[in-house]
């Protein structure tokens, strides 16, 4: 019972450092609850008179999604019904001018521009009833930067945690429709036994540790910036295609997190994935059995190489980490518009009141229980 604790003064409230202009909203918000609950008033005397349709349960009405500034700077046509037109859909109004903010129901915040300071939050405008800010980022935590000065703000996650509010994986297998059912090849021109493309290298990442060790017990061919062999775009998964085995090895070990690595470069690439990064559960939950290999399954990385090894020379057991092929296809995710789209599939007019009282811990949380008690879920 998170609002519970949080009403009564247990943990989460400790700490919250309110001002007494803020100590006073909260009183009154408290005191308020019921009576606003019931007929919006406080909401009228907080915001001014914007019509609230929070309470208002129909599906058929189109949510409107507000994308406040695009990811990297790159903006992307939004022209006609873009939802609908380009992944069918629907009720879904994708918008990205700022002065449409009073008629939505999600205004969406990108993370890395707000951590390097080249947007801002627009904390003095009042919020509609019932809209909700949502954070999106598809970084790992470390990579979030600070987000301790943004509690109390946000009402959605959007990342790649199956525990978000919306789910934007990298990638994901769908089942094959039946006319798709061909079987495919078996990859077996292979040159070499395990690849590695790494551009990023630093010492300190588990991943390079674990490389080393491999390295010492079979070959591993290595490219990319860090072995002066970058590879082009273009030549990236025909490298791939020609090893047994290739490191799909995360920079970042965090739950879930699970990136194109897997889902375009191994899978696509046509080489067993062998992966290291979130727990072996989390890849489980998502990746089709049999189609890749965790580091975590093996007592040490010297039995790891012994079993690559072994495969690579066992035709058949090795065509068996391509059968889930038959009957799964993968998707990978690159535009933002899709993602963006997929709040709609989510969104529901008349869901919980919900605010991430501490953003900052809810990304860091290392286990579920630990996320959900630290936000606070009203109502
Ligand atoms: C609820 O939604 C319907 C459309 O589905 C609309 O006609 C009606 O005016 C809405 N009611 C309120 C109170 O917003
Ligand atoms: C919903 O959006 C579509 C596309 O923008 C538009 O054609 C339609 O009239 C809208 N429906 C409502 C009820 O606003
Ligand atoms: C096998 O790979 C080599 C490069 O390693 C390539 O030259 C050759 O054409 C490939 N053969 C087939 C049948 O794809
Ligand atoms: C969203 O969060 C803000 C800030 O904490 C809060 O005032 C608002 O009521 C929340 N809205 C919803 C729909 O949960
Ligand atoms: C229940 C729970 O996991 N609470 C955690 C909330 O976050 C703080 C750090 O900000 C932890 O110390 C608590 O253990």
């Amino acid at each position: 019972m998170a609002e519970l604790k949080y009403l009564m003064g247990g943990d989460n409230t400790k700490k919250m450092s309110l001002s007494p202009v803020k100590k006073f909203f909260f009183l009154f918000f408290l005191c308020g609850l019921p009576l606003s609950l019931y007929n919006g008033w406080l909401h009228g005397f907080l915001t001014g008179n914007i019509t609230s349709t929070f309470y208002n349960c129909s599906s058929s009405r189109n949510v409107t999604i507000l994308l406040w500034y695009w990811p990297f700077n790159r903006p992307l046509s939004l022209r006609s019904d873009v939802c609908w037109d380009l992944y069918r859909i629907p009720g879904c109004r994708l918008v990205d001018e700022r002065s449409l903010y009073l008629s939505a129901n999600v205004v969406v915040f990108h993370n890395r521009e707000l951590m390097i300071r080249q947007q801002k939050l627009p904390l003095d405008l009042p919020r509609p009833r019932g809209q909700r800010w949502a954070w999106m980022s598809l970084e790992s935590p470390a990579n979030n930067g600070n987000l301790r000065h943004l509690p109390n703000v946000f009402n959605m996650t959007i990342t790649y945690r199956r525990d978000a509010d919306v789910f934007i994986p990298y990638g994901e297998t769908l089942p094959k429709e039946p006319e798709e059912h061909l079987v495919e090849d078996v990859p077996l021109n292979k040159s070499s036994l395990v690849c590695w493309v790494v551009s990023n290298y630093k010492h300190q990442h588990k991943r390079s540790q674990v490389y080393k060790e491999l390295n010492a017990e079979v070959p591993v061919k290595v490219y990319g910036r860090w072995n002066k062999t970058p590879l082009s775009s273009d030549s990236l998964l025909p490298t791939i295609s020609r090893c047994y085995f290739y490191l799909a090895f995360e920079n970042s070990v965090n739950r879930d997190y699970i990136t194109e690595k897997l889902w375009r470069n191994a899978y696509s690439g046509g080489a067993v994935p062998v992966v290291l990064g979130a727990p072996l559960s989390d890849y489980k939950a998502v990746a089709p059995p049999n189609s890749f290999i965790h580091v975590d399954e093996f007592a040490s990385v010297k039995e790891l190489g012994q079993y690559l090894q072994q495969l690579a020379h066992d035709k058949k057991r090795y065509a068996e980490y391509f059968t889930w092929k038959q009957q799964w296809k993968v998707k990978v995710y690159n535009d933002w518009r899709e993602r963006l789209c997929r709040i709609c599939l989510k969104f529901n007019t008349c869901a919980q009141h919900k605010v991430y009282s501490n953003l900052e811990a809810w990304v860091h949380a290392t286990t579920s229980a630990y996320a959900v008690d630290n936000f606070t879920t009203f109502f």
